[in-house]
């Protein structure tokens, strides 16, 4: 049997030759974490290689994804689907192995890293989400939801702004059973941290209401295993275990420096490693005794059949809550949730006096959510404001026992960390998360956003406030960019509804769709309803429809608008037809939905040769895909590529501009040069 650092070398041998091959990748973090990965992997993670997607399996997230060919050498070496042909193939096209780990693409990869501190806040949501599953489903004698989050990061990490909002508010929740390893080597990229990162990590993690472990040796296995079971031992404190380690260890003359951090250590250097540390093999092959040690199969099969018969148990015992627990995991709605959805689109369309969009929203989640457990809701402080809560719903807090119950969290002001943290919900599974700010503070979280739409995750981004129609509060949270800039991110759906209709609609598609995140750019200000017929209800969904056309015969204009301004287009038609001037309306609340239509509704909507206006109170850039370029004439873009200004929304709507009389003159404009 090789003894524990032979086996943290086959990690060590399998990077560095791998990153080698590629001549591309990261050898210094693997090199430094691979007996603290030995540690854990082979004693403590709760997994089956044979079924990398069980429930209850404990959550891993390497944090400081650069360091990929540790996670994939440990898929590899503990039996996971990655032969080692994906190994030899690290960082090419359609490998399992890409530069950094993503979601979907590996079997055992748990989230997408690589954005430094942002596993970390996934880590954070998964944590939570065992622990609400545990409080919602779990009955005494039946423990069906029981495992831990492990986290891997280093200084990035730590550096990240992220870490401290992410960290802050698991201290705050007492997620007990999140358990984080640093590592603590004293290399970032430029050189050695201490010119940049001279933090007291250890007081900073307490000061967070976190366990924190300091000066564990990171090459010690037993040193390793004991920090664990301490941190396992302490079930009401999320733990930090802080270990030195050496980046690169092993590589005689480069380890202990940033030269290992990012780069293929060179061929003599890599002869020289192999040689410090006695390793004879060729490259990418295993000796016998080191594969057989490493192989979890046999034990990972045990841990999950040894669940699965559990569950039969609870299935017993508790048939409701296991079909529930069951359903929740597969990510499917409950079944009276169509028959919900049209309920609440109708009554929205029913609803005769104007409403801000925010309000419709929450209209709508009052309809919806009821019956729809797996919504777990939150704001960034803004809860009065973006309205993510509903009648019912209940602030998560430990009860008695200190089991977290409740469905609205409250974040507090950490935007990034929210939506990174609902990042990890909804990859955990058995949620589906709904969390709001003003438009504007998108941009905060806007890369775990980003995120969000790589890994086709089901998570709602409810964002309000969306233009100059906030009014008073001025430039700094008027959006002009935003939802042109988010419509810009692939996958992600941006819904902004006119009204009660639209928004309800919004909702049952953001609610629908599992191959992606959805935001709703939403109004502060009272929308009135639009009159439809039943037809036109159903064609929201399409993205893209016409909301009213000419009076009579072929339009000579067609007007475009999105939420606030689809009022204003609609006036502007009435005064262009009182000039015998034949003007359709479309109302465009999702243009990613719209150009997946088909081309005929596409053309039966934008028909060609007829010119048309876009009018949206935000950069115009984004709509000369619709109407055409600028110097042509024959489209225009009423818009604002300027900041806005503090005023009360009615003045700053006329202010610049946004009126039906300019954009019935534009109409009037792309007609004549038509
Ligand atoms: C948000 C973000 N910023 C920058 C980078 C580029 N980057 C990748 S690794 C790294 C340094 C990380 O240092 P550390 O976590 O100490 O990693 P080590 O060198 O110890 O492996 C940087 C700046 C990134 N991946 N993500
Ligand atoms: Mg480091």
């Amino acid at each position: 049997m090789p003894n524990r650092t032979e086996l943290a070398n086959a990690i060590r041998v399998l990077s560095m030759d791998a990153v080698q091959k590629a001549n591309s990748g990261h050898p210094g973090m693997p090199m430094g974490m691979a007996d603290i990965a030995e540690s854990l992997w082979r004693h403590h993670l709760k997994h089956d290689p044979s079924d990398p997607r069980w429930p209850d399996r404990d959550r891993f997230v390497l944090s400081n994804g650069h360091g990929s060919m540790l996670l994939y050498s440990l898929l590899h070496l503990t039996g996971y689907d990655l032969p080692m042909s994906e190994l030899v193939a690290f960082r090419q096209l359609h490998s399992k192995t890409p530069g950094h780990p993503e979601y979907g693409i590996t079997a055992g990869v748990e989230t997408t890293t690589g954005p430094l501190g942002q596993g970390l806040a996934n880590a954070v949501g998964m944590a939570l989400g065992e622990a609400l599953l545990a409080g919602e489903f779990n009955r005494p004698g039946h423990a069906i939801v029981d495992h831990h989050t492990w986290v891997f990061l280093g200084d990035g990490c730590l550096m990240e702004g992220i870490s401290h909002e992410a960290c802050s508010l698991a201290g705050t929740l007492k997620l007990g059973k999140l358990i984080a390893f640093y590592d603590d080597n004293g290399i970032s990229i430029d050189g050695k941290v201490t010119g940049w990162f001279t933090d007291d990590t250890p007081k900073r993690f307490e000061a967070y209401g976190w366990q924190v472990i300091p000066a564990v040796d990171g090459h010690d296995g037993a040193a390793v295993d004991r920090a664990i079971a301490a941190a396992k031992a302490d079930a009401g404190r999320p733990t930090l275990i802080c270990c030195r380690t050496v980046i690169g260890k092993g590589a005689p003359n480069k380890q202990g420096t940033a030269d290992t951090h990012g780069a293929a250590l060179g061929d003599k250097e890599v002869a020289a490693t192999r040689a410090a540390l006695g390793w004879t093999s060729e490259p990418f092959e295993i000796p016998e005794d080191v594969r057989a040690a490493w192989d979890s199969r046999a034990r990972g099969a045990v841990a999950s059949s040894s669940w699965r018969e559990r569950f039969q148990a609870y299935a017993g015992a508790h048939p409701e809550l296991a079909a529930e627990y069951t359903r929740r995991m597969d990510g499917r709605l409950p079944s009276g949730f169509e028959a919900a959805a049209a309920a609440a689109i109708e009554a929205a369309q029913g609803k005769a006096d104007a409403f801000a969009t925010r309000k419709a929203s929450q209209n709508t989640l009052n309809a919806l959510a009821p019956s729809l457990p797996e919504l777990v809701g939150g704001s960034a402080d803004l809860m009065g404001s973006v309205f993510t809560d509903w009648a019912g719903s209940r602030v998560v807090l430990p009860d008695g026992n200190g089991t977290l119950r409740g469905n609205i969290v409250n974040f507090g002001v950490r935007e990034f960390a929210m939506a990174a943290i609902t990042n990890g919900l909804a990859l955990h599974g058995g949620f589906i998360p709904e969390t709001g700010t003003f438009l504007t503070f998108s941009d905060y979280s806007r890369n775990a956003l980003r995120m969000a739409a790589l890994m086709g995750l089901r998570n709602v981004f409810v964002f309000t406030h969306d233009s100059i129609g906030l009014g008073e509060d001025g430039p700094t949270h008027q959006s002009v960019e935003q939802v042109s800039s988010l419509r810009l991110i692939p996958n992600l759906d941006v819904w902004r509804p006119c009204d009660g209709a639209e928004t309800a609609v919004a909702w049952k598609s953001a609610l629908t769709r599992t191959s992606g995140p959805t935001v709703f750019a939403l109004s502060r200000q009272g929308l009135a309803p639009q009159p439809r017929t039943a037809a036109q209800l159903g064609e929201i969904a399409k993205g893209g429809y016409v909301l009213a056309d000419a009076d009579a015969g072929r339009p000579a204009v067609v007007l475009i608008a999105t939420g606030s301004e689809v009022a204003l287009a609609m006036a502007a038609r009435a005064l262009l037809q009182a000039e015998g001037i034949a003007a359709r309306v479309v109302s465009m609340p999702c243009t990613s939905v719209f150009d997946a239509q088909d081309a005929a509704w596409r053309a039966a909507v934008l028909p060609r040769n007829i010119p048309r206006v876009a009018i949206e109170a935000g950069v115009s850039d984004f709509w000369r895909k619709y109407v055409g370029a600028a110097d042509d004439g024959r489209g225009a873009v009423l818009g604002l590529d300027r900041f806005g200004e503090s005023a009360p929304a009615g003045v700053l709507f006329k202010h610049f501009g946004f009126t039906a009389e300019a954009i019935a003159g534009l109409a009037r404009s792309v007609i004549s040069a038509a």
